[in-house]
């Protein structure tokens, strides 16, 4: 598997499915524009961006759709789509801890400034009503200011002014390790890393304890320790390999306005008063490779979802060990709609993993649990096994109030209902004539084409 962002290009560009776009391409809408429509189908790299702000003679290229599909983050994972959730979660449970190697051997130290100057990199604007400039691949890394463990995720990243980022930090840990840090009235340093491989991405959105190194998970897939190396002003090691570090301290007690921003769930997320990054150091390759993700696209809702259906999963066979597979549905922005398969062997088994579903994330929203012999895959079968298999009465259960998103524009400001749908077979029914699929003998390995020409 491919340890650099480079690496991962060059795998894309010998399958063919990274194209070139030698033409100039205006950093506001157009690029954005161009990266939604080839996305799933084409990685693009962009030679040519240009900005209003932008110099002239600009020499950094644009890349987007690096991984547009779930079939090509199978392929970075080196299993199938279908088997991604489950290896993600082996990862986890079996991390293998980064290594700190010296800035000699890191690309990513090859130019170091410190007149950070965000003007000079080719970010795009992407959505018609965003506020601005958008960094939106930027890995953020930092460590808990007591424990010093740390802490990766990514996060949207308004561009303010040549040293300024606006940052959306919803409740999870980032946010708890910037509190922790204000609360003594200081920063908390991060190393903001653009241009990274797909798995370094993916590892980045695990469900995991607050104090779990993300990077381990990273290390488990590429089966050996990922690279860090030292920050220059802060005390935050990075991936050696990125293409730009930008390094930085969240100001305590501080806000300002971010936003508006078009976000996963395809609305704006709004215009509020939230915290602000000052970049101190810019890290970069000798001639580096600008990462974009066109927000809302696949590649944006597939990277969150494949890894969190690892971490799920877990926690999903914990509470349920015949829990079998989930699935986060595209529909439902790879977030909000869950589908938990398992092979019941005890009645009330469905429900209990709704539970555990519904507590693993704020996220989750609304979940389904089917029979191993329904495709969770498949939308199609997914419906058939609801309008079969579950009364609303008895099978259908909402829990008001909960946690949940804040970029659902339905909750109040992220408070959230939760719904769960039992469409299993009822266990007393396990076995019986009534539940039994209809088949047609020979169906699945008939080959049509002996039939017909
Ligand atoms: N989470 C946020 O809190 N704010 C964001 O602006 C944000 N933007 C994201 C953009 C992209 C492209 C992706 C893939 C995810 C984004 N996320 C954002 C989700 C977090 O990165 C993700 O939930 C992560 O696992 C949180 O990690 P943490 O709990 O360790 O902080």
């Amino acid at each position: 598997v491919s340890k650099s962002l480079r690496e991962w290009l060059r795998v894309l560009e010998q399958d063919g499915v990274l194209k070139h776009v030698g033409r100039e391409v205006n950093l506001e809408h157009e690029l954005a524009a161009v990266g939604k429509k080839a996305c799933g189908t084409y990685a693009v790299w962009f030679d040519k961006p240009i900005g209003e702000r932008l110099p002239k003679d600009n020499k950094i290229p644009v890349v987007t759709g690096i991984c547009g599909n779930r079939a090509m983050f199978a392929k970075a994972m080196g299993v199938s789509a279908r088997e991604m959730s489950g290896t993600f979660s082996e990862a986890q449970a079996h991390p293998i801890e980064p290594v700190v190697v010296p800035p000699g051997e890191a690309p990513v130290k090859a130019v170091v400034t410190r007149q950070v100057n965000l003007y000079g990199l080719p970010i795009p604007v992407h959505h018609e009503k965003d506020s601005g400039q958008y960094i939106t691949a930027g890995v953020v890394v930092a460590k808990d200011p007591v424990t010093g463990q740390r802490n990766v995720s990514i996060h949207r990243l308004q561009v303010t002014d040549k040293n300024h980022l606006g940052v959306l930090l919803l409740p999870r840990h980032l946010m708890a390790l910037q509190r922790m840090a204000e609360k003594s009235g200081n920063p908390l340093e991060v190393a903001i890393c653009i241009g990274l491989d797909p798995i370094a991405l993916l590892s980045s959105q695990a469900i995991a304890a607050l104090g779990f190194d993300e990077f381990g998970i990273a290390g488990a897939l590429y089966g050996e320790p990922m690279k860090l190396v030292k920050g220059e002003t802060v005390n935050v090691e990075y991936p050696a390999n990125a293409e730009i570090v930008l390094e930085g301290r969240i100001l305590p007690n501080i806000r300002q306005p971010e936003g508006p921003f078009g976000e996963y769930p395809k609305y704006y997320g709004p215009r509020k008063e939230r915290e602000v990054i000052e970049l101190t150091c810019m890290c970069t390759q000798k001639d580096p490779i600008y990462q974009t993700i066109v927000p809302a696209t696949d590649e944006h809702t597939m990277l969150g979802a494949v890894a969190r259906e690892g971490g799920i999963l877990q926690i999903v066979q914990h509470a349920v060990p015949t829990a079998k597979a989930v699935h986060l549905t595209p529909g439902g922005t790879g977030r909000y709609h869950l589908v938990i398969q398992i092979d019941k062997k005890n009645a009330g088994e469905a429900k209990n993993a709704i539970f555990a579903a519904m507590g693993s994330s704020q996220e989750i929203k609304h979940v389904v649990v089917v029979d191993t012999d329904v495709d969770l895959f498949d939308p199609v079968d997914v419906s058939w096994a609801v309008a079969t298999r579950c009364q609303a009465d008895r099978d259908v259960f909402i829990i008001p109030g909960a946690c949940g998103n804040k970029l659902d524009p339905s909750t109040d400001d992220g408070l959230s209902a939760k719904m769960g749908i039992d469409a299993t077979v009822p266990m007393k029914e396990k076995g019986t004539d009534k539940f039994h699929r209809i088949r047609i003998p020979g169906e699945d390995t008939l080959c049509l084409a002996d039939y017909i020409t």
